[in-house]
């Protein structure tokens, strides 16, 4: 089974898949193994690892770490093509479709793709749409695009509907990391009605109550970074993995 194909499987059985991104800048690389092991044994479904700057020259041990404590998936999320390792089960190669800088469409990736034939990585297509979340975030910053208004959910549809005749695998709806408002529900659930690809939502989702309203509205997986940065306890991580799995028995506010 592909890494892709654990992911889906995951999602489906579970209603939706909880992922958690691990940006190795911002995690002292001792504190890992914990970190990994509690998330794990509190239901998280697999991580993604990356950064948009990366000054630290850690990656391919911060991942080699993360796998050491984990059964679960763990995915290059890059924010360059510096940040491709062996060490990973795989990774999102994302083409930024919301911009139009080309560089971030296709220059990266031609690139990029010989080194991730030479290790034997598995690549897992991504639409990676930025949607404006009010403020400017890093990675609307790094790439110099401009992202998607977040009142314009037919935009967003045309976008992913592109990127579902494309052939990609995945659809990530991007708030960026440490957004003070995340993706719009209503923008998640136009996506979802029109397009069949599976939707990652994430960036500035701070609550149980609010990943699970994303799960209501159409998401296949939920990420969070930053929540979990500022209070990574057991319980927390639980509950999102409980509001993300079973939507239903959630009620939201
Ligand atoms: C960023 O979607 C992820 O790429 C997570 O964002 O850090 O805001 O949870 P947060």
């Amino acid at each position: 089974m592909t890494v892709y194909e654990r992911l889906l499987a995951t999602s489906k059985s579970k209603g939706a898949a909880y992922l958690v991104l691990i940006d190795p800048d911002k995690t002292n690389g001792n504190d890992i193994p914990d970190f990994v092991g509690t998330a794990t044994a509190s239901g998280v479904d697999g991580f993604l690892i990356g950064s948009s700057l990366l000054l630290d020259g850690t990656f391919d041990h911060a991942i080699a770490t993360a796998r050491k404590h984990t059964n679960v998936p763990v995915i290059i999320f890059p924010g360059g093509i510096q940040q491709i390792s062996k060490e990973a089960d795989a990774i999102l190669f994302l083409s930024l479709i919301s911009g139009r800088n080309p560089e971030h469409l296709i220059g990266s990736q031609v690139l990029a793709a010989p080194v991730i034939k030479r290790l034997n990585l598995e690549a897992i297509s991504t639409a990676y749409m930025l949607i404006d979340s009010g403020k400017m975030t890093a990675a609307e910053f790094m790439s110099n695009t401009k992202p998607i208004p977040r009142n314009k959910p037919d935009i967003a549809v045309a976008h992913a509907l592109a990127a579902e005749y494309l052939g990609f695998k995945l659809i990530y709806l991007e708030a960026g990391s440490g957004a003070d408002r995340s993706v719009p529900e209503e923008m998640v659930s136009s996506v979802a009605h029109h397009c069949t690809v599976p939707l990652i939502v994430g960036g500035g989702i701070s609550t149980p109550d609010e990943a699970h309203r994303k799960v209501s509205a159409g998401a296949s997986f939920i990420v969070t970074g930053t929540v979990l940065e500022k209070n990574g306890s057991p319980a927390l991580m639980k509950e999102f993995a409980a509001a993300i799995h079973s939507p239903r028995r959630i009620h939201s506010h």
